[in-house]
């Protein structure tokens, strides 16, 4: 069956775009248009035509998987002209999503309307390049500067509702999905019977009232400041710009050259990885594929801490019932108090409804009785990461918890093996490693310990979709694929410390790089004293000798960081903005010299190589582990858990676009200057070097 259809409905010809799974606008649908608008304004019976699309959404954009490939025509000049130079009135009927060139599509039509929970964008922006089918054009045209330009440069979505109050949709349609079409063919019924003229917006004008200047150069100016170092947005309010100042021929033609312009760019096609390795990183493994999730909505959380509690708002913003459980009745109470807090705070927000607001707090319930959770379906375990107090909550959950219930440990580095070997059932346990604040950071590990069994692995991936995380799976070892990378960066930046280089010209290196803040501003918001406690529980051995010495003595000087108003930086009360500490300077240079270390004059240069390059060679070592699949889930997991910068695609394709011929010379270099025991090229990292591969090429292999 052909992608786009035409088939009439009284005196209204409607084309039917049919191109699972969300309609995106290949080639073929690009063809497939143009044949049905030539045959419907042929077809005599034919007064008014309709733009629909099947499946659950409206057309998603172009077809990005197109991209970097040798066009293929008809192009989409092609396909916008002829729906605007239609002489029958062409009516788009949006439901779903209508994303990028979808949108450019039905703004080519003559009149749009739209169902009530339909959402409408150019998200183009986040892939690093700008709308290239009009779309900088008539946009402006119909909805004028302002909301064109919130738009174009977030390329964040509106709603149905806020599109028709702005006239982007000049109908919203209520009820149930079959509505829409119904809706449609009334919609098209009535311009032909009033005779209303087809509306074409490239011969309409953009409004102006003069603020035009100032709109446009505050525009830039949030763009620098929110989105730095990104350089889509700023290409966008160029073709805005163009779309005020030139006939729309030339604003159109200034557009397509900008957008081939950003197409070429590295940050696109870091940024169209970026796209498919978090759809990727949610596919299974080959062994678990075919497995069934069990079914569950009874979330039981052992532990109402910070992180107990945002894993908890997780799953009730979700629509789960949760049962808290809590060691006594003062934890109990500052658990409870801490949830309805947050849920008052999200109403007072507007995050959520007063509905959502009274349902979330009925969906909670917290004890002090293990014995609650005897009916819950997946339990997770949120207390101090300490092992014998994890084991001892799994030999009591292993007696409490029902027969094919899933139990779970949020630990963020320890053997998830041993926590499931002190219970009788591996094969139902596995790690869920959240991020904090749980309740909003995306990221989640999945850590498939040797036991578990396929359908418990299936199943974390559905929760996890539900309570909208990002999934990424890991097998187990020390710190799973995140925190192990991490242990390089900020040893990196420990002895750089101690090497020459101040804090804040590391934090500065690291943020010009493009990470929001830089790694020992990190520790400090982090407080140093969790990786102090954690290195205390393995031998020394496993750590450099020198890179914790300032970290381990500020913390023994209880200068743990933000929360003790002192550690790496210093803090004003009430503030969290770091301040340079002159005795941080003092302390450093007597740690350098009891490690023997000469000071020297360190580049901004060598700061992001030694703290990037460490994470590229342990990724490298994660994938010889198989300790995680891909590569592409080893960016994932930066983008989403540690801040690294969305536009460079995460630390893994940053190197293969940068030659991981020269990444692997480059650690050699510091093999040579800081020392082989970290600074020797993963055996990976060589092979495909010497192969002239990428990871990108590993993850197809
Ligand atoms: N092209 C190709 N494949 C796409 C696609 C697209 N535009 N959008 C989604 N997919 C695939 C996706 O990889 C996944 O595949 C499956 O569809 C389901 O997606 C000229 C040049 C629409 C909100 O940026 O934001 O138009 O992993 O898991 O969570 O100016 O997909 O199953 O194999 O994300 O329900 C602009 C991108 C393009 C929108 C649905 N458009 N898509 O979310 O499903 S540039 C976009 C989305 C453009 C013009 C320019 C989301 C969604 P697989 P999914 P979802």
């Amino acid at each position: 069956m052909s992608t786009v259809s035409l088939h009439k409905q009284g005196r209204i010809g409607v084309i039917a775009v049919d191109h699972p799974p969300v309609n995106a606008i290949s080639q073929a649908v690009r063809e497939g248009i143009i044949t049905q608008i030539n045959a419907a304004n042929a077809d005599g019976h034919i007064a008014a035509i309709v733009l629909i699309a099947k499946g659950r959404t409206f057309m998603a954009g172009a077809d990005i998987t197109e991209f970097g490939k040798a066009p293929k025509s008809p192009g989409f000049p092609q396909v916008i002209n002829a729906l605007e130079q239609s002489h029958k009135p062409v009516i788009a009927a949006i439901h779903g999503t209508a994303l990028g060139g979808g949108l450019e599509l039905a703004l080519a039509c003559h009149f749009r309307i739209a169902h009530e929970g339909a959402k409408l964008g150019l998200p183009e922006v986040t892939l690093g390049i700008i709308p290239g089918a009009q779309g900088t054009q008539r946009l402006p045209r119909l909805v004028g500067l302002p909301l064109a330009l919130e738009m174009i440069v977030s390329g964040k979505p509106i709603t149905a509702p806020k599109a028709h109050q702005a006239g982007l949709v000049d109908d919203l349609v209520k009820g149930d999905a079959d509505a829409l079409p119904r809706a449609a063919i009334a919609y098209a019924d009535k311009i032909i019977t009033d005779g209303t003229a087809p509306r074409r917006l490239s011969q309409m004008e953009v409004p102006q009232n003069g603020s035009e200047a100032d709109l446009l150069a505050k525009a830039r100016a949030d763009a620098t400041r929110k989105m730095r170092g990104v350089l889509a947005p700023q290409k966008a309010i160029d073709a805005l710009e163009a779309a005020l100042t030139l006939p729309f021929e030339d604003g159109a033609a200034k557009e397509r050259a900008i957008l081939g312009a950003c197409m070429a760019s590295p940050q696109s096609k870091a940024l169209q990885h970026a796209f498919f390795a978090e759809r990727k990183a949610a596919r299974l493994p080959k062994h678990a594929q075919n497995a069934t999730p069990r079914p569950f909505n009874q979330i039981g959380i052992i532990g109402g801490g910070t992180m107990g509690c945002g894993i908890a708002l997780a799953c009730l913003g979700a629509g789960l019932y949760v049962t808290m459980i809590e060691r006594d009745a003062d934890a109990l109470k500052r658990a409870q108090n801490s949830i309805h807090k947050s849920l008052d705070e999200n109403l007072a927000r507007g995050r959520i409804d007063k509905a959502a607001h009274t349902t979330q707090g009925a969906l909670f319930s917290i004890t002090t009785d293990m014995a609650a959770l005897s009916e819950a379906d997946i339990i997770i375990e949120a207390v101090f990461e300490k092992m014998e107090v994890k084991k001892s909550i799994f030999r009591d959950l292993d007696k409490v918890a029902k027969k094919g219930a899933i139990l779970t440990t949020n630990t963020s580095y320890l053997n998830v093996d041993d926590i499931a070997s002190v219970t009788g059932r591996p094969a139902d346990i596995l790690g869920l490693h959240f991020f904090s604040p749980a309740n909003i950071m995306k990221l989640l590990e999945v850590v498939e310990a040797k036991k578990t069994a396929p359908d418990v692995l299936a199943t974390a991936m559905v929760l996890a979709k539900k309570i909208r995380k990002i999934a990424v799976i890991a097998r187990v070892c020390h710190g799973f694929i995140g925190n192990r990378m991490l242990e390089g960066y900020l040893r990196e930046a420990g002895l750089l410390m101690l090497e020459g280089a101040t804090p804040q010209q590391i934090d500065k290196a690291i943020r010009d790089f493009g990470y929001p803040m830089g790694p020992l501003q990190m520790i400090d918001m982090a407080g140093m004293d969790i990786g102090y406690m954690l290195r205390k529980q393995f031998p020394a051995s496993r750590f450099d000798p020198n890179a914790y010495r300032v970290m381990n003595r500020l913390v023994e000087m209880d200068r743990k960081g933000q929360k003790t108003g002192a550690g790496i930086y210093r803090y004003e009360a009430g503030n969290r903005t770091p301040l340079p500490d002159p005795a941080i300077d003092k302390i450093t240079e007597e740690e350098a010299q009891k490690a023997g270390i000469t000071r020297r004059t360190i580049s901004d240069e060598e700061i992001v190589d030694r703290c990037i390059l460490s994470l590229v060679n342990e990724g490298a070592r994660l994938l010889e582990d198989r300790i995680a699949m891909r590569a592409s889930d080893i960016d994932v997991t930066y983008l989403y858990g540690y801040g690294f910068p969305r536009w460079r695609g995460g630390p893994m394709f940053y190197a293969s676009q940068r030659g991981l011929d020269k990444i692997c010379d480059r650690i050699k270099q510091f093999g040579e200057t800081v020392g082989t025991r970290w600074w020797t090229p993963a055996p990976l990292l060589q092979k495909l070097a010497q192969e002239g591969k990428t990871f990108t090429d590993f993850d197809a292999e």
